[in-house]
């Protein structure tokens, strides 16, 4: 059984069903998703609807019966946990500090988070070939950040968490204090490089955050800079398919894409094609 974690807000909900179906198409050992969300009282963002949860795991057990679905709404402990932290309207969205508390929440031993912006373009069950047992996290440098900030500074999009180290060594818990004293500017993903110091690095394919490659595990579809033919900061999402094809030039999950309107009739639909 492989576990996986998402967590986020309703916003964002159509990625982690893109990505899922990608899960479905190309892992074939029994996955548990663990699906955190929450809302808040200082932001407008809704949490992830029971019912929506409820039918991702439908859809779910069609592929393998023996998959499985975890939902937790966490909403009332985020609330209490943030409320008067310096960090509770990260740059991106408060969504990205429910990994933050996974720890309190899953029961397993080991889990692989993934951000909403990310598909799979091969088996997950290439991560049971890294040994993390003596490490806290397994984790991928940050394409950018490895120049311009730290040499080791990694891309918290993906991570390989050891839950029953970090349990230990309280690393996730020294993340939360860190962000109760300083705003960060990546907020969360510079409290879990802080807090962290049993660290494997794992090779680009499982966070590749450029060109997807033979051998890539994990696309991640982050801020990217392209030098020519002129300089452009981009930040396209998977969900975003016009921008996929004309920019990234990226066909793979076009079948994808399709499933995702068939099984997902009810969530927000992709737009086809249309230029923005
Ligand atoms: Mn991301």
């Amino acid at each position: 059984m492989i576990n996986i974690l998402h967590s986020s807000n309703y916003k964002v909900f159509r990625g982690i069903c893109l990505n899922v179906l990608t899960i479905m198409k190309y892992t074939k050992e029994p996955v548990h998703l663990h699906l955190m969300t929450m809302e808040v009282s200082w932001s407008n963002e809704p949490k992830i609807p029971k019912e929506s949860a409820d039918h991702l795991r439908e859809v779910m057990k069609s592929f393998n019966p023996l998959n499985e679905l975890t939902y937790y709404d966490i909403s009332a402990d985020f609330e209490k946990r943030f409320k008067d932290s310096p960090n509770r309207n990260p740059k991106y969205t408060p969504g990205t500090l429910i990994r933050l508390m996974s720890p309190r929440y899953l029961n397993c031993d080991k889990v692989i988070y993934l951000d909403t912006d990310i598909m799979t373009c091969s088996s997950l069950e290439a991560f049971n070939d890294i040994d993390i047992e003596t490490k806290e996290i397994g984790v991928v440098k940050d394409y950018m950040g490895r120049f311009w900030i730290k040499r080791d500074y990694f891309n918290a999009g993906v991570l390989y968490i050891n839950l029953k180290k970090v349990r230990e060594t309280q690393m996730f818990e020294k993340a939360l204090k860190l962000l109760d004293e300083k705003k960060y500017y990546f907020s969360d993903q510079t409290a879990l490089y802080k807090a962290s110091s049993l660290r494997r690095y794992m090779p680009f394919r499982f966070n590749e955050q450029r060109k997807i490659k033979s051998d890539t595990v994990i696309k991640h579809f982050c801020k990217g800079i392209r030098y020519f033919p002129f300089f452009k900061i981009y930040n396209y999402k998977q969900w975003d398919v016009a921008k996929v094809h004309s920019f990234l030039k990226i066909t793979m999950f076009d079948d994808i894409y399709k499933q995702y309107e068939e099984l997902f009739p009810n969530e927000a639909p992709l737009d086809y094609g249309k230029e923005k």
